[in-house]
């Protein structure tokens, strides 16, 4: 058997390697893979740890909480606040900002996540995960705000996600490629499983909620049209539709076979860019996916060049195999 590599021996060489990732960013990266481990356990838990249905609650984008997106939440806030590496935190299910305690040294680092990406899945035992992202606070900050968070994606320092799905999986990028550990669950232990992952730049895999199709705009519809005329159409091959609405569990498949996933903009409501959220979800996968060799627009920009106006602000997707993604990009400038 080949000699296993845990995520800790994998940082500390790539840090020795390419001297891009400080101590304190490896500390938060292992931070939030311990927190996702907690998590991991609570959703395996399920019914009977009583940890299914509503929170009765709902957060800042007026969406049913479930108890899982609580649970997760407050996971992450705990796991990450003593250690001395972050100024604060931004997460999908507040409102605002969260600052590190007064009794805790303020660390250098910004951490945003989405705590618990699928909530529709978590009832049906479908996979879910965590989508995380870290910004260097600006120089010289003393009191973090929500301004500070208002950087675009190409400063991320990493970002990733875990998948709670047949096994626990965690996706990491720190700007030196795409690396895959799976939670050996015996062991406690975050083991390297696939490096240097890479997007095919072709597919024949789209992921996109269908039920919308009637709203899309004419570059969106054009596009599914060709891809659904098969092998006699413009696009001279037959597609494969896949649609889990969890965002991680499409990413992932697309990073591991090719695919293009979209949610679009759509015309129910002109002057809301989308349903995912920029500093949650779009930034942290496209990070990954460019690394990974994909691509990832908003239909007309790299959205790792978008100024973010808002911490909750939304955003059209296209991302995935570069190919595709261009052409749909493409369909849009026309
Ligand atoms: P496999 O187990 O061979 O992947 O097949 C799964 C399945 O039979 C059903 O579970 C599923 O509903 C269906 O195929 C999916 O089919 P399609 O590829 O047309 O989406
Ligand atoms: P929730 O975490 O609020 O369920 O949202 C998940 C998500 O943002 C993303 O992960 C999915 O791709 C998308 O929503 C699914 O949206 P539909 O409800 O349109 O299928």
């Amino acid at each position: 058997m080949s000699k296993r590599v845990s995520l800790t021996q994998h940082l500390i060489e790539q840090q020795r390697l390419h001297n891009k990732i400080p101590s304190e960013l490896r500390l938060l990266i292992e931070v939030v893979g311990r927190a996702c481990k907690s998590i991991s356990h609570a959703v395996g838990k399920g019914a009977l740890g009583e940890v299914l249905g509503s929170a009765g609650s709902e957060n800042v984008q007026g969406e049913v909480q479930k108890k899982l997106d609580v649970i997760s939440n407050e996971i992450l806030l705990e796991a990450n606040e003593w250690g001395g590496h972050l100024a604060a935190m931004a997460s999908e299910e507040m409102e605002t900002i969260h600052r590190i305690p007064n009794r805790y040294p303020l660390g250098e680092y910004l951490l945003m996540f989405d705590p618990l990406d699928g909530s529709s899945n978590i009832d049906v035992n479908v996979s879910i995960g965590t989508i995380f992202s870290v910004l260097k606070a600006p120089e010289g900050m003393t009191e973090p705000s929500e301004k500070d968070f208002m950087q675009p994606g190409t400063k991320q320092v990493a970002a990733g996600y875990a998948v709670y799905g047949p096994q626990t999986v965690l996706v990491l990028t720190t700007g030196d490629g795409v690396h895959c550990f799976t939670l050996d669950r015996e062991m406690g232990a975050w083991v390297l499983t696939q490096r240097d992952i890479k997007i095919p730049e072709d597919t024949k895999e789209f992921a996109i909620n269908a039920s919308n199709a009637r709203h899309w705009f004419p570059p969106v519809q054009r596009y599914v049209n060709e891809m659904q005329a098969g092998v006699t159409g413009p696009l001279k091959k037959d597609f494969n539709m896949r649609w889990i609405a969890s965002m991680v569990a499409d990413v992932h498949r697309i990073l591991n076979r090719g695919g293009i996933f979209m949610y679009p903009a759509d015309a129910r409501e002109p002057d809301k860019p989308g349903k995912l959220r920029l500093m949650y979800e779009a930034n942290p996968m496209a990070f990954i996916v460019e690394q990974a060799g994909g691509a990832a627009t908003n239909g007309k920009q790299r959205i790792l060049d978008i100024q973010p106006e808002k911490l909750h602000q939304r955003v059209a997707v296209f991302l995935g195999s570069k190919n595709e993604v261009e052409r749909v990009t493409s369909y849009h400038q026309e």
